[in-house]
């Protein structure tokens, strides 16, 4: 130990040296952690070169970082590996953070020797990590570029149009007829007063239309209407002749479904209301509008019947389209088939809605639109207007 008799040993157990390079103690080069105790033991010469010693471990250890994150850096293939890289090198808990905790453990002098070098370390670090995520993300968006590239000559999807309902077509051709002969449509609740729906149309207390098995009530005098008819009593409260109306709608009634019967269908109601109105003009309207609808050859013929809103009242029927009156399977072998009922309005309608049959008289008439529909097209069951099939609807 020649050569280092004035070095002494402090209260804490550190050893200064006298006359040292810059003046300081050595405690302070050493950093003062608790290694310093183990340095205690080592003569002068002897820290110099443990010092030198640990320099050049740290230099290595902070190149051999450099050129590992270098590795991996290069190495990874996407972001996710890039970030991998990030966290393990310069991250928080990385390794460069590892071995800039050590240098606590430092002396003075070489402490800024080797935190340069970390933070030369670092800052190449971080760039290769920079350039490298650069040229990932352009990479990425030249790749998606080149996935998703349209080619603007494929043929386009087609827009596929609705189509109108079996139902609205007929229905859109009897308003037009209508209208064409100065009618106006009308419309009015599906949730009726039983006054409008029956009681207004001279329909008796007693009426099987009446009863609860075949007319949906909501209370005692609310209901479903079972007709539009209730539409054309409010018009004629309302309006004061001449009224020329048609009141289309759907209409409710209690039954089962099956082919010919459904608890909602269509009707299609007509009124015209004036002085001097007669049975003729009521045949003239109806053979005009078959004539439109069924074509200028169709023939029709009337049938006494009864209703109680109407005296006299009839039924019409209109001459078979595909056995011209000879009898068919269409026809059930009668050569006419049913079409609408009708009449002459009865006076105590009239007087009900505030009309004086003794200047005014009427005709009104009424169809059901499913079984014109599926006379006009040829259907056999009620159902498939209901159900939206696309394979039945589409055929119109
Ligand atoms: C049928 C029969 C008909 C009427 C409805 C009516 C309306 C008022 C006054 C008089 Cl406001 N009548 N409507 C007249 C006769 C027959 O319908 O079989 N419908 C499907």
């Amino acid at each position: 130990m020649s050569g280092f008799a004035e070095d002494s040993v402090g209260k804490d157990g550190c050893r200064t040296v006298k006359g040292g390079e810059s003046g300081c103690s050595l405690k302070q080069k050493l950093g003062g952690t608790a290694e310093v105790s183990v340095l205690s033991s080592l003569g002068t010469r002897e820290l110099f070169i443990f010092i030198r010693e640990r320099n050049k471990a740290m230099k290595e250890l902070l190149e051999k970082i450099r050129q590992d994150a270098k590795e991996a850096i290069d190495a990874a293939s996407d972001l996710e590996a890039l970030n991998a890289a990030r966290v393990r090198f310069s991250g928080k808990k990385g390794e460069l953070t590892a071995v800039l905790k050590q240098m606590g453990g430092l002396s003075a002098e070489e402490r800024p020797i080797v935190g340069q070098l970390a933070n030369e370390v670092r800052g190449d670090i971080e760039n290769r990590i920079a350039e490298k995520e650069a040229d990932l993300k352009s990479k990425a968006t030249e790749m998606k570029l080149k996935s998703e590239k349209i080619d603007v000559t494929l043929p386009g999807k087609k827009e596929v149009l609705g189509k109108k309902h079996p139902l609205s077509i007929v229905l859109d051709e009897i308003k037009e007829i209508f209208i064409g002969m100065g009618f106006d449509v009308v419309q009015g609740p599906e949730v009726e007063y039983d006054y409008y729906n029956f009681e207004a149309l001279n329909i008796p207390k007693d009426h099987p239309a009446r009863d609860t098995q075949d007319t949906f009530y909501i209370t005692d005098n609310i209901l479903l209407r079972t007709q539009t008819s209730s539409v054309q009593i409010r018009t004629m409260e309302e309006r004061k002749p001449p009224i020329r109306i048609i009141a289309p709608g759907r209409v409710y009634r209690s039954d089962a479904v099956d082919a010919t019967h459904s608890p909602l269908f269509h009707q299609v109601e007509g009124l015209v209301v004036d002085k001097g109105i007669t049975m003729s003009d009521l045949k003239g309207t109806l053979e005009v509008f078959i004539k439109a609808l069924y074509g200028e050859e169709s023939q029709v013929r009337f049938r006494p019947h009864h209703f109680p809103f109407t005296e006299p009242s009839a039924e019409m029927d209109v001459m078979c389209f595909a056995c011209h009156g000879e009898g068919c399977r269409l026809c059930k072998g009668e050569g006419w088939i049913e079409l609408l009922g009708c009449g002459m309005v009865h006076p105590k309608v009239l007087e009900n809605c505030g009309i004086d049959p003794e200047v005014y008289s009427g005709f009104a008439l009424g169809l059901g639109l499913e079984r014109v529909v599926m006379r006009r097209f040829n259907i056999d069951d009620m159902r498939l207007l209901y159900e939206n099939d696309q394979r039945f609807l589409n055929q119109f």
